[in-house]
């Protein structure tokens, strides 16, 4: 189904003239990338969707400041003081504020369920107690360079001691192997929750369908249930969280005790980005950004130890709990391209990878990378994770590219993003093959990122 209703709504201008100005090729598709912002747009945040994510999410909202920066910059900075509002004491940023006005229901699952008014060192607004890919800085950085500004400087200076402990926080009690890369404690904190890449990991959790009967899930009342992760999945999901939670969300003596635990390349690489950007925030700021770049160093080659897998010039995520790589080859594996300091053999190989029949990168191409080997028996292109082409996990590969000086490949890259949400509207995901919108219709990320490409 295509959503390609244009409300007459305004988002005010833009600075400079960009992605404000609606004359020009794209001006409908700006004007509807708008609206559907200004839609979500909630007194200080951005729901990622009116309907099936009604709350403040961390990544969405890194990737949504960077939209914003293009309209209404204030509002880019609002969406991350406000997260960061939400950071509990030992630094970590939880991967939902909830919205106190938003009935109880309306969301699986709800403020009860995480109980953090009940956890030492939580904010006193109800979050959960997980935590998202740290793209934060990168977005900051980012959206501060689109729209440099007095407002904008000193709200970088407010983030930067957050941002600062955010990245200590997985710096440390986040380093569960001791080998200096961050593990997810659940496939909700990778972002991308029911990918091939969690399968091996999570058939080792327990699956007690009893655990979900007391549950009532909310997201299948606003997605086809074909297009979300299985029941079996969700049950897995509550008994990880249940198991976090009964330890007062604490990561000390995890390695002994949770049955999840993975170093992701895209978590990862994430941190290494992030690094590179507060070092550019630092210098902006007055700070020193040289501990910044030592520290990005650092974790790039932690991710090169230990998630690089030569035999197959691929990255994929190592389980703690078997000290083995999973062996699915999903999009994550693309995702260390962000790091600029990635070595020019591991740039060939993760290009060797992006450009096989698997993702079908190319400087033509006729759709986005999908979140799964094409090739894969596994590969399911209308099921969430498995298959569909998602916006910001395409713009993080197109910013590597670019990071890495193939332009040729990010414009085909980036003519394939336009045209997707162009032809679907501003969906959650798509069918990697038709290009039908898939999930939540009016999705804030998709908006946010087509934005900023739009405005290269
Ligand atoms: C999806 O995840 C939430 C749980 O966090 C869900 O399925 O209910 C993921 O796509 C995640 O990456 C995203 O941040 C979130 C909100 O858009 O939805």
């Amino acid at each position: 189904m295509v959503n390609r209703t244009v409300p007459s709504v305004s988002s005010g201008p833009a600075p400079g003239g960009g992605a404000g100005d609606d004359a020009g090729e794209h001006g409908p598709l700006r004007q509807l990338a708008n609206a559907t912002l200004d839609g979500n747009w909630e007194h200080d945040h951005t729901v990622p969707s009116r309907t099936l994510y009604p709350h403040q999410w961390s990544w969405d909202s890194a990737f949504i400041a960077i939209g914003w920066s293009h309209l209404r910059p204030e509002r880019a900075w609002s969406e991350l003081t406000s997260l960061f509002r939400a950071q509990w004491r030992d630094g970590r940023v939880p991967h939902i504020v909830f919205n106190p006005l938003v009935p109880g229901g309306a969301y699986f699952p709800g403020s009860g369920f995480w109980a953090s008014a009940e956890v030492e060192g939580a904010p006193p607004m109800a979050t959960s107690g997980l935590v998202q890919p740290p793209v934060h800085a990168l977005a900051a950085w980012h959206a501060y360079r689109r729209a440099p500004s007095a407002e904008g400087h000193a709200a970088l200076r407010r983030l930067y001691p957050r941002l600062v402990a955010q990245q200590r926080y997985l710096a440390t009690d986040r380093d569960v192997g001791g080998a200096g890369l961050a593990s997810i404690v659940h496939p909700w904190e990778s972002g991308v929750d029911n990918s091939p890449a969690w399968d091996a990991p999570m058939s080792a959790v327990p699956d007690d369908p009893a655990l979900l009967r007391a549950y009532r899930r909310r997201d299948t009342v606003h997605a086809a249930a074909a297009h979300r992760p299985t029941d079996l999945d969700y049950a897995r999901y509550v008994a990880i969280v249940t198991a976090y939670r009964a330890g007062g969300y604490r990561d000390d003596g995890l390695i002994d005790r949770h049955p999840f635990l993975v170093e992701c390349p895209l978590f990862n690489a994430a941190r290494g980005a992030a690094e590179q950007a507060l070092a550019g925030i630092a210098g902006e700021i007055g700070a020193d950004p040289g501990p910044h770049r030592e520290r990005a160093a650092r974790i790039t080659e932690a991710v090169l130890a230990r998630l690089y897998d030569p035999q197959t010039g691929t990255f994929r995520p190592r389980d703690l709990r078997t000290d083995r790589l999973t062996p699915a080859r999903t999009v994550l594996g693309l995702t260390p391209l962000i790091l600029p300091d990635l070595p020019a053999r591991q740039v060939e190989a993760v290009l060797a990878e992006a450009t096989s029949g698997r993702f079908g990168l190319a400087t033509r191409m006729a759709r986005p990378l999908p979140s799964h080997d094409r090739t894969a028996a596994d590969f399911e292109p209308l099921r969430y994770w498995r298959g569909p082409s998602w916006m910001n996990i395409n713009w993080l590969v197109r910013h590597g590219l670019l990071t890495h000086g193939r332009e040729g490949l990010a414009a085909g890259l980036r003519a394939s993003m336009i045209e997707l949400v162009g032809a679907a509207g501003c969906h959650e995901y798509f069918h990697p093959d038709t290009g039908v919108g898939l999930g939540s219709p009016a999705f804030s990320w998709t908006a946010a990122l087509l934005l900023d490409v739009l405005a290269d």
